[in-house]
Protein backbone atom coordinates (compact mmCIF):
# COMPACT_ATOMS: atom_id res chain seq x y z
CA UNK A 1 0.00 0.00 0.00
CA UNK A 2 1.44 3.27 -0.89
CA UNK A 3 1.83 6.05 1.52
CA UNK A 4 -0.61 8.57 -0.11
CA UNK A 5 -1.16 11.84 2.12
CA UNK A 6 -2.98 14.79 0.54
CA UNK A 7 -2.33 17.65 2.98
CA UNK A 8 -4.64 20.12 3.16
CA UNK A 9 -4.59 23.80 4.36
CA UNK A 10 -5.65 23.45 8.08
CA UNK A 11 -6.21 26.20 9.84
CA UNK A 12 -5.40 25.13 13.45
CA UNK A 13 -6.13 28.63 15.13
CA UNK A 14 -9.69 29.33 13.22
CA UNK A 15 -11.00 31.24 16.16
CA UNK A 16 -7.94 33.87 16.13
CA UNK A 17 -8.67 35.27 12.67
CA UNK A 18 -10.95 38.36 12.63
CA UNK A 19 -14.78 38.23 12.18
CA UNK A 20 -14.42 41.55 10.64
CA UNK A 21 -13.21 42.53 6.70
CA UNK A 22 -9.88 43.92 6.14
CA UNK A 23 -11.73 47.14 5.08
CA UNK A 24 -13.57 48.15 8.16
CA UNK A 25 -13.09 51.58 9.69
CA UNK A 26 -14.77 53.01 12.83
CA UNK A 27 -15.64 56.58 12.56
CA UNK A 28 -14.87 59.02 15.33
CA UNK A 29 -17.62 61.66 16.29
CA UNK A 30 -17.29 64.46 18.68
CA UNK A 31 -13.97 63.36 20.34
CA UNK A 32 -15.44 59.98 20.67
CA UNK A 33 -15.24 56.50 19.24
CA UNK A 34 -15.77 52.96 20.19
CA UNK A 35 -15.07 49.85 18.61
CA UNK A 36 -15.66 45.49 19.97
CA UNK A 37 -12.59 44.06 20.71
CA UNK A 38 -13.84 41.42 18.54
CA UNK A 39 -14.06 43.71 15.82
CA UNK A 40 -10.34 44.01 14.97
CA UNK A 41 -9.04 43.85 11.45
CA UNK A 42 -5.81 41.98 11.82
CA UNK A 43 -3.99 39.91 14.58
CA UNK A 44 -0.03 39.62 14.46
CA UNK A 45 2.94 38.18 16.55
CA UNK A 46 0.42 35.34 17.72
CA UNK A 47 3.22 32.90 19.25
CA UNK A 48 3.23 31.90 21.89
CA UNK A 49 -0.12 33.46 22.73
CA UNK A 50 -3.09 34.80 20.70
CA UNK A 51 -6.34 36.75 21.25
CA UNK A 52 -9.49 33.84 20.46
CA UNK A 53 -12.76 34.67 19.78
CA UNK A 54 -15.12 33.85 22.75
CA UNK A 55 -18.71 33.71 21.73
CA UNK A 56 -21.99 31.27 22.77
CA UNK A 57 -21.09 29.03 20.10
CA UNK A 58 -17.59 29.35 20.00
CA UNK A 59 -15.54 28.99 22.94
CA UNK A 60 -12.18 27.79 23.04
CA UNK A 61 -10.52 24.54 23.84
CA UNK A 62 -7.25 25.80 24.20
CA UNK A 63 -5.70 25.00 27.29
CA UNK A 64 -4.51 25.65 30.31
CA UNK A 65 -7.03 28.24 31.00
CA UNK A 66 -8.04 28.76 34.56
CA UNK A 67 -11.43 29.79 34.84
CA UNK A 68 -14.59 29.83 32.50
CA UNK A 69 -15.93 31.70 29.67
CA UNK A 70 -17.80 34.52 30.84
CA UNK A 71 -19.91 35.45 27.60
CA UNK A 72 -22.80 36.28 29.53
CA UNK A 73 -22.43 39.85 29.84
CA UNK A 74 -19.71 40.76 27.12
CA UNK A 75 -20.89 43.49 24.68
CA UNK A 76 -21.93 42.25 20.97
CA UNK A 77 -21.92 38.69 22.74
CA UNK A 78 -18.22 37.96 22.58
CA UNK A 79 -15.04 39.03 23.74
CA UNK A 80 -11.22 37.98 22.99
CA UNK A 81 -8.95 36.02 25.30
CA UNK A 82 -5.44 35.97 24.81
CA UNK A 83 -4.83 32.25 25.69
CA UNK A 84 -3.09 29.88 26.98
CA UNK A 85 -3.68 31.46 30.52
CA UNK A 86 -0.64 30.19 31.58
CA UNK A 87 0.60 32.50 34.83
CA UNK A 88 -2.93 33.10 37.10
CA UNK A 89 -1.94 33.97 40.62
CA UNK A 90 1.30 35.46 41.17
CA UNK A 91 2.32 32.46 42.63
CA UNK A 92 3.51 31.43 39.35
CA UNK A 93 6.40 32.39 37.89
CA UNK A 94 6.41 35.43 35.58
CA UNK A 95 7.47 34.23 31.75
CA UNK A 96 8.54 37.26 29.62
CA UNK A 97 7.50 36.81 26.40
CA UNK A 98 5.39 33.76 27.10
CA UNK A 99 2.98 34.41 29.42
CA UNK A 100 3.93 38.32 29.90
CA UNK A 101 5.13 41.32 28.11
CA UNK A 102 5.52 44.64 29.37
CA UNK A 103 7.08 45.74 25.96
CA UNK A 104 4.17 47.36 24.07
CA UNK A 105 3.80 45.66 20.82
CA UNK A 106 5.81 42.68 21.46
CA UNK A 107 3.30 40.28 21.72
CA UNK A 108 -0.28 39.19 20.05
CA UNK A 109 -1.18 42.39 18.42
CA UNK A 110 -4.71 43.55 17.40
CA UNK A 111 -5.66 46.32 14.87
CA UNK A 112 -8.48 48.55 14.34
CA UNK A 113 -8.57 51.27 11.91
CA UNK A 114 -10.62 54.71 13.12
CA UNK A 115 -11.18 57.82 11.01
CA UNK A 116 -10.62 61.02 13.11
CA UNK A 117 -11.99 64.12 12.58
CA UNK A 118 -11.00 65.82 16.15
CA UNK A 119 -7.37 65.49 16.74
CA UNK A 120 -6.03 65.73 20.46
CA UNK A 121 -6.05 63.65 23.44
CA UNK A 122 -7.91 60.96 23.37
CA UNK A 123 -8.00 58.42 27.09
CA UNK A 124 -8.64 55.06 26.32
CA UNK A 125 -11.19 52.77 27.73
CA UNK A 126 -11.02 49.41 28.03
CA UNK A 127 -14.06 46.31 29.03
CA UNK A 128 -12.64 43.75 30.90
CA UNK A 129 -13.20 40.56 33.08
CA UNK A 130 -10.48 39.64 35.29
CA UNK A 131 -10.74 36.70 37.20
CA UNK A 132 -7.30 37.12 38.98
CA UNK A 133 -4.83 39.68 39.66
CA UNK A 134 -2.27 38.36 36.80
CA UNK A 135 -4.78 39.03 34.05
CA UNK A 136 -5.42 42.44 34.11
CA UNK A 137 -3.32 44.38 31.71
CA UNK A 138 -3.22 45.12 28.17
CA UNK A 139 -0.97 47.98 26.25
CA UNK A 140 -2.25 50.13 23.40
CA UNK A 141 -0.36 51.76 20.86
CA UNK A 142 -0.95 54.03 17.76
CA UNK A 143 0.03 53.23 14.04
CA UNK A 144 2.87 50.52 14.89
CA UNK A 145 3.89 53.10 18.21
CA UNK A 146 4.02 52.09 21.47
CA UNK A 147 4.04 55.20 23.41
CA UNK A 148 4.62 55.60 27.00
CA UNK A 149 0.89 57.06 28.14
CA UNK A 150 -0.35 53.58 26.09
CA UNK A 151 1.61 51.36 28.37
CA UNK A 152 0.26 49.13 31.27
CA UNK A 153 -3.37 49.66 30.97
CA UNK A 154 -4.62 47.98 34.14
CA UNK A 155 -8.06 47.53 36.39
CA UNK A 156 -8.67 46.27 39.65
CA UNK A 157 -12.49 45.09 39.14
CA UNK A 158 -12.31 41.64 39.96
CA UNK A 159 -15.00 38.75 37.98
CA UNK A 160 -17.37 41.00 36.74
CA UNK A 161 -17.16 43.14 33.33
CA UNK A 162 -16.26 46.79 33.99
CA UNK A 163 -15.06 49.71 32.65
CA UNK A 164 -11.77 51.00 33.54
CA UNK A 165 -8.65 53.83 32.54
CA UNK A 166 -5.68 53.39 34.40
CA UNK A 167 -2.09 53.00 34.14
CA UNK A 168 0.22 50.59 36.21
CA UNK A 169 3.06 52.51 37.87
CA UNK A 170 5.98 52.58 39.63
CA UNK A 171 4.33 55.01 42.24
CA UNK A 172 0.47 53.18 42.28
CA UNK A 173 0.98 49.35 40.99
CA UNK A 174 -2.72 49.54 41.41
CA UNK A 175 -2.96 52.20 38.60
CA UNK A 176 -3.49 55.66 38.32
CA UNK A 177 -6.46 57.49 36.47
CA UNK A 178 -6.02 60.04 33.11
CA UNK A 179 -2.37 58.64 32.51
CA UNK A 180 -4.01 56.36 29.42
CA UNK A 181 -4.17 57.89 26.21
CA UNK A 182 -3.12 58.28 23.06
CA UNK A 183 -2.43 61.41 21.06
CA UNK A 184 -4.26 62.01 17.30
CA UNK A 185 -1.90 64.55 16.02
CA UNK A 186 -3.95 64.92 12.73
CA UNK A 187 -7.49 64.15 11.24
CA UNK A 188 -7.29 60.83 9.35
CA UNK A 189 -7.37 57.04 9.14
CA UNK A 190 -4.96 55.90 11.77
CA UNK A 191 -4.81 52.34 13.36
CA UNK A 192 -5.58 52.03 16.97
CA UNK A 193 -3.67 48.73 18.30
CA UNK A 194 -3.46 46.31 21.15
CA UNK A 195 -1.12 44.10 22.36
CA UNK A 196 -0.89 41.59 25.23
CA UNK A 197 0.72 42.66 28.82
CA UNK A 198 -0.86 39.25 30.84
CA UNK A 199 -2.24 35.92 29.35
CA UNK A 200 -5.46 35.43 30.72
CA UNK A 201 -7.02 39.16 29.78
CA UNK A 202 -10.30 38.72 29.06
CA UNK A 203 -11.19 41.98 26.28
CA UNK A 204 -14.52 43.21 25.57
CA UNK A 205 -15.23 46.81 24.17
CA UNK A 206 -12.28 49.82 24.04
CA UNK A 207 -13.24 53.73 23.70
CA UNK A 208 -11.51 56.55 23.15
CA UNK A 209 -12.81 59.83 24.11
CA UNK A 210 -11.08 63.42 24.27
CA UNK A 211 -13.30 63.88 27.48
CA UNK A 212 -11.48 63.88 30.39
CA UNK A 213 -13.94 63.09 33.18
CA UNK A 214 -16.46 60.77 30.95
CA UNK A 215 -16.56 57.26 32.16
CA UNK A 216 -18.19 54.80 30.18
CA UNK A 217 -21.03 52.92 32.12
CA UNK A 218 -22.36 49.50 31.05
CA UNK A 219 -21.75 47.56 27.94
CA UNK A 220 -20.31 51.06 27.01
CA UNK A 221 -23.71 52.13 24.85
CA UNK A 222 -24.02 52.45 20.85
CA UNK A 223 -20.61 51.24 19.03
CA UNK A 224 -19.14 53.89 16.66
CA UNK A 225 -20.52 53.09 13.07
CA UNK A 226 -18.43 52.49 10.08
CA UNK A 227 -16.91 55.16 8.31
CA UNK A 228 -15.79 52.25 5.74
CA UNK A 229 -16.50 48.65 5.14
CA UNK A 230 -18.86 47.31 7.63
CA UNK A 231 -19.45 45.89 11.07
CA UNK A 232 -19.74 42.29 11.92
CA UNK A 233 -22.92 41.47 13.10
CA UNK A 234 -23.31 40.81 16.89
CA UNK A 235 -23.16 37.18 17.95
CA UNK A 236 -26.56 36.25 19.69
CA UNK A 237 -26.69 35.22 22.78
CA UNK A 238 -29.90 32.87 23.39
CA UNK A 239 -32.40 34.01 26.27
CA UNK A 240 -31.83 30.54 28.19
CA UNK A 241 -28.08 30.61 27.80
CA UNK A 242 -25.95 30.62 30.78
CA UNK A 243 -21.80 30.68 31.36
CA UNK A 244 -20.51 27.55 32.75
CA UNK A 245 -19.37 27.49 36.68
CA UNK A 246 -15.16 28.17 36.93
CA UNK A 247 -13.74 25.09 37.96
CA UNK A 248 -12.68 24.87 41.83
CA UNK A 249 -9.62 26.02 42.32
CA UNK A 250 -7.93 26.05 45.83
CA UNK A 251 -7.33 29.83 45.56
CA UNK A 252 -9.67 33.10 45.37
CA UNK A 253 -8.09 33.69 41.97
CA UNK A 254 -5.88 36.18 43.00
CA UNK A 255 -3.39 34.20 45.12
CA UNK A 256 -4.50 36.12 48.32
CA UNK A 257 -6.10 33.16 49.51
CA UNK A 258 -5.46 29.67 49.27
CA UNK A 259 -6.50 26.31 50.95
CA UNK A 260 -4.53 23.25 51.60
CA UNK A 261 -4.79 20.34 53.24
CA UNK A 262 -6.36 16.61 53.31
CA UNK A 263 -9.30 17.20 50.84
CA UNK A 264 -11.38 14.14 52.37
CA UNK A 265 -14.22 14.24 54.89
CA UNK A 266 -12.60 14.11 58.21
CA UNK A 267 -9.44 15.75 56.69
CA UNK A 268 -8.13 19.57 58.17
CA UNK A 269 -8.44 21.96 55.96
CA UNK A 270 -6.45 25.04 56.08
CA UNK A 271 -6.59 28.53 54.70
CA UNK A 272 -3.74 30.81 54.15
CA UNK A 273 -4.33 34.58 53.69
CA UNK A 274 -0.96 34.94 51.96
CA UNK A 275 -0.70 39.14 53.64
CA UNK A 276 1.08 41.55 51.50
CA UNK A 277 3.72 43.15 53.00
CA UNK A 278 3.04 46.47 52.09
CA UNK A 279 -0.63 45.48 53.04
CA UNK A 280 -0.08 44.68 56.57
CA UNK A 281 -3.23 43.02 58.76
CA UNK A 282 -3.91 46.31 61.38
CA UNK A 283 -3.40 45.88 64.49
CA UNK A 284 -6.62 44.78 66.42
CA UNK A 285 -7.94 43.51 62.89
CA UNK A 286 -9.38 39.91 63.01
CA UNK A 287 -9.77 37.28 60.37
CA UNK A 288 -13.51 35.72 59.49
CA UNK A 289 -13.79 32.79 57.18
CA UNK A 290 -16.71 30.85 56.16
CA UNK A 291 -16.94 27.42 54.89
CA UNK A 292 -20.27 26.49 52.93
CA UNK A 293 -20.91 22.98 51.43
CA UNK A 294 -22.34 23.30 47.89
CA UNK A 295 -26.04 21.69 49.98
CA UNK A 296 -25.78 24.74 52.28
CA UNK A 297 -26.23 21.96 54.85
CA UNK A 298 -22.94 22.27 56.54
CA UNK A 299 -21.89 25.83 57.38
CA UNK A 300 -18.89 26.46 59.46
CA UNK A 301 -16.84 29.58 60.67
CA UNK A 302 -13.55 29.87 61.74
CA UNK A 303 -11.36 32.47 62.99
CA UNK A 304 -8.09 33.10 61.80
CA UNK A 305 -4.64 33.61 63.76
CA UNK A 306 -1.06 35.46 62.30
CA UNK A 307 1.44 32.65 61.96
CA UNK A 308 5.27 33.46 62.87
CA UNK A 309 5.65 33.99 58.91
CA UNK A 310 2.98 36.73 58.41
CA UNK A 311 0.39 34.77 57.51
CA UNK A 312 -3.03 34.22 58.47
CA UNK A 313 -4.02 30.94 58.85
CA UNK A 314 -7.71 29.40 59.48
CA UNK A 315 -8.75 25.62 59.23
CA UNK A 316 -11.86 23.73 59.26
CA UNK A 317 -12.28 19.82 58.70
CA UNK A 318 -15.03 18.67 56.17
CA UNK A 319 -17.88 16.16 57.34
CA UNK A 320 -18.66 15.43 53.51
CA UNK A 321 -17.78 15.47 50.38
CA UNK A 322 -19.02 18.03 47.82
CA UNK A 323 -18.10 21.21 46.20
CA UNK A 324 -17.13 23.84 49.34
CA UNK A 325 -17.10 27.59 49.58
CA UNK A 326 -15.09 29.92 51.11
CA UNK A 327 -15.29 33.23 52.29
CA UNK A 328 -12.55 35.48 54.35
CA UNK A 329 -12.58 38.96 55.40
CA UNK A 330 -10.69 41.05 57.51
CA UNK A 331 -12.27 43.47 59.45
CA UNK A 332 -11.23 46.20 61.86
CA UNK A 333 -11.56 46.49 65.71
CA UNK A 334 -14.80 49.05 64.43
CA UNK A 335 -15.73 46.32 62.12
CA UNK A 336 -14.85 48.08 58.74
CA UNK A 337 -13.30 45.96 55.99
CA UNK A 338 -9.37 45.75 54.97
CA UNK A 339 -10.40 46.72 51.27
CA UNK A 340 -7.46 44.11 50.40
CA UNK A 341 -8.55 41.49 52.02
CA UNK A 342 -12.74 41.98 51.90
CA UNK A 343 -14.24 39.10 50.36
CA UNK A 344 -11.96 37.06 49.03
CA UNK A 345 -13.90 33.83 47.95
CA UNK A 346 -13.02 30.37 45.87
CA UNK A 347 -14.05 27.28 45.60
CA UNK A 348 -12.65 23.66 46.23
CA UNK A 349 -13.46 19.81 45.73
CA UNK A 350 -13.71 17.40 49.19
CA UNK A 351 -13.78 13.52 47.90
CA UNK A 352 -13.84 10.74 49.21
CA UNK A 353 -10.43 8.50 49.57
CA UNK A 354 -10.44 4.89 48.69
CA UNK A 355 -10.02 2.79 51.81
CA UNK A 356 -6.36 1.29 51.47
CA UNK A 357 -5.45 -2.23 50.06
CA1 LIG B 1 -9.48 32.45 31.28
CA1 LIG C 1 -2.52 35.19 33.24
CA1 LIG D 1 -17.44 42.36 22.76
Amino acid sequence: MSLCLVLLPVTLLAGTAPVAKPDLVLLEQGGRVSGEAEHFIAQSLTEPRAWHLVAPSRIPTVRPDGDSSHVAGASGGAYLEALPDVRRTHYEPIVVGESFSNTGGAMAVLSYRVRFSTPGRYYVWVRAFSTGGEDNGIHVGLNGAWPESGLRWQTTFKKQWAWDSRQRTDAVPRGEKHKLYLDISSAGDHLVQFSLREDGFEFDRWLLTTDRDYEPTGDGGPLSPAAGGALPAPFVIAADYTDPIDPPTPHDGTGLAMVSGDFQPGGRVTLVLNVEADHPVPAGARMEVVFTHESKAQVLTAAGSPGTDGKWRASFTPDRPGQWYFTVNVVRADDSPVTLYHNLSGIFPVTLRPPAP
